[in-house]
């Protein structure tokens, strides 16, 4: 016994009620209305049927069509709407929503007190040089007056490259390149990277960054040198800093000395910063040997200069209360935040 129109429609009521994917509406669309479909075949046979009876079933069986394509095509819709609804809403953004935390770095602690050291020497005039970290020996030791048996010049002192080129033990061949290439006046400071063959401890490291400076003109003295790094200590430590110069030896000055400032934890008393004496070594510092003058062929009567050099992890380490220099070197960012 064939479906009639109205048992076909109840069913695919009932089908399509149930249909909540894609695959299900097309389902029921071959089902219906496919070549083989059920609605299909109703019209089809309608060919064996009299005027009378095709007027009746066609109308009943179109209609029934007609009803199915629109429960078919709304249900689609009505899919493609949640769809796009839940993607919708999947896919919000609250805009009045607190954004996520996007840490910045920060420059290194060296970094920081070498733009430090170099903003205070920019401001009395001085002009910033760079050089190379693998150098001549000829610049590193001849040019700065060491004698042939300087101790170190020895092989367990400095990283030799070869028998000529070695690491820099200090950033002074920067100042001789300087002498070599340029005319008084001269008025530079030279920071930058040093390497010596130490075993690393809490003051020692086989890479070290030193800032050196040189002055050189016409009647250039060693007040102009004790005056120049007194303003230094002052604007770096602080006004309170008071300054004393030593004797020392330097290949390199002559005169040498090493200046001393007044402890800035404990103003002089005596305290664990300055292991009791009340003064802090600062830097060494002299008046530039003739010998070196001549290496940039300058006349050793008409000019004179002096120079200086310090080390920055010392000047940072003071300055923030640091023990063990290897800190600086082991990257945990849990030392290197604390110095945003
Ligand atoms: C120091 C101490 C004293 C120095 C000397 C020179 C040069 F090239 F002009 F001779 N540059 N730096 C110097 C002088 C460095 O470091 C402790």
């Amino acid at each position: 016994m064939n479906k009639t129109p109205g048992q076909i429609l109840d069913e695919a009521k009932v089908l399509l009620a149930k249909a909540g994917a894609e695959q299900d509406f097309e389902a029921a669309r071959i089902k219906y209305l496919g070549k083989n479909g059920e609605v299909t075949a109703l019209l089809k046979s309608m060919g064996g049927m009299t005027a009378e009876e095709r007027k009746e079933f066609g109308k009943a069986a179109n209609l029934v069509k007609r009803e199915i394509t629109g429960l078919i095509n709304g249900g689609k819709a009505a899919l493609s709407r949640t769809l796009v609804a839940a993607k919708l809403m999947k896919e919000r953004i609250d805009v009045t929503e607190p954004g996520e935390g996007f840490p910045l770095g920060t420059l290194h602690p060296i970094t920081q007190t070498i733009d430090e050291i170099s903003r205070i020497f920019m401001g009395l005039g001085y002009s910033i040089t760079e050089g190379p970290e693998v150098e001549t020996v000829f610049n590193n030791f001849d040019a700065l007056n060491a004698a042939q048996n300087h101790p170190s010049r020895d092989l367990t002192d400095t990283f030799y490259i070869t028998k000529d080129t070695l690491l820099r033990t200090q950033t002074s061949p920067v100042q001789v390149r300087t002498l070599k290439s340029n005319e008084p006046p001269i008025k530079v400071i030279s920071p930058g990277r040093c390497f010596r063959a130490d075993t690393p401890d809490a003051t020692h490291s086989p890479m070290f960054h030193q800032v050196e400076g040189l002055l050189v003109d016409e009647g250039v003295t060693m007040a102009d040198l004790k005056g120049t790094l007194d303003a230094f200590a002052k604007r770096m430590f602080g006004d309170g800093a008071v300054t004393k110069f030593r004797p020392h030896f330097f290949p390199f000055t002559e005169p040498s000395a090493e200046m001393d400032m007044s402890c800035f934890v404990c103003g002089g008393g005596g305290c664990r910063v300055c292991k009791g004496s009340g003064w802090i070594e600062i830097l060494g510092c002299g008046m530039v040997h003739p010998n070196v003058l001549k290496v940039g062929g300058l006349d050793t009567e008409r000019y004179t200069g002096f120079a200086f050099g310090m080390g920055v992890e010392r000047i940072a380490m003071l300055k923030h209360g640091i023990d063990d220099i290897r800190l600086f070197y082991e990257n945990d960012v849990r030392f290197i935040g604390q110095f945003a």
